[in-house]
């Protein structure tokens, strides 16, 4: 079973102003699809690899093969994170979450002003490429983490419920070095009800 893109489930331009058209169209048609490529190829003639999901290729990364295990671990971790992303972000998204991922957001953290600055100081301060991301920790409880280049959070036993792209490749076209500024204009993207899902799921 090869891995395949999936379809963004917004048009290109759903995120404009925050993400322009442009950048979502590279992003996803270029990168997400040369991880899933780069992907099918380093598993091309292991069969029993190619059966297994990506979630589970990242959560047992030893029992890939050494030769291809840091090309697994890139890609799969691309591919995983990017599909998870997309859906994170919605046309008119933002504001203040809801249900149980904000009362479980306001329980660890304060209140969700203060979660928002721990999140954007995670993004901001990540040196390099990477992610920022709010996960449910190994002791289930809420935690906000960076992982670099295309590092799951899955593969160290995290769930993640909310992750932002900190790559140039993300936002470079339109914000250049501003990253602090393609964080804060991120926000407004957010799916909430996304995030509760993925919170009631974990
Ligand atoms: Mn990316």
């Amino acid at each position: 079973m090869k891995h395949i893109l999936p379809e963004l489930p917004y048009s290109l331009d759903a995120l404009e102003p925050y993400i322009d058209a442009k950048t979502m169209e590279i992003h996803h048609s270029k990168h997400h699809q040369s991880y899933v490529d780069k992907l099918n190829a380093a598993l091309d003639g292991h069969e029993d690899l190619l059966e297994l999901s990506v979630e589970h290729l990242l959560t047992d990364l030893d029992k890939v093969p050494e030769e291809i295990r840091t090309a697994v671990k890139n890609n799969a971790g691309g591919h995983y994170n990017h599909s998870m992303f997309w859906k994170m972000m919605k046309h008119d998204g933002g504001g203040d979450p809801t249900g149980d991922v904000a009362e479980a957001i306001n329980g660890e953290f304060g209140d969700f002003s203060k979660f928002k600055e721990l999140f954007a100081n995670a993004a901001a301060t990540l040196f390099g490429s990477g992610w920022a991301w709010l996960v449910i920790n190994k002791d289930n409880k809420l935690d906000v983490t960076q992982t670099h280049n295309q590092d799951s959070p899955i593969s160290v036993g995290q769930k993640p419920l909310l992750g932002l792209d900190v790559w140039e490749h993300a936002y470079y076209l339109k914000y250049q070095n501003r990253r602090p500024e393609y964080i804060a204009n991120w926000w407004n993207t957010v799916n909430w009800e996304q995030i509760e899902e993925n919170y009631l799921k974990s």
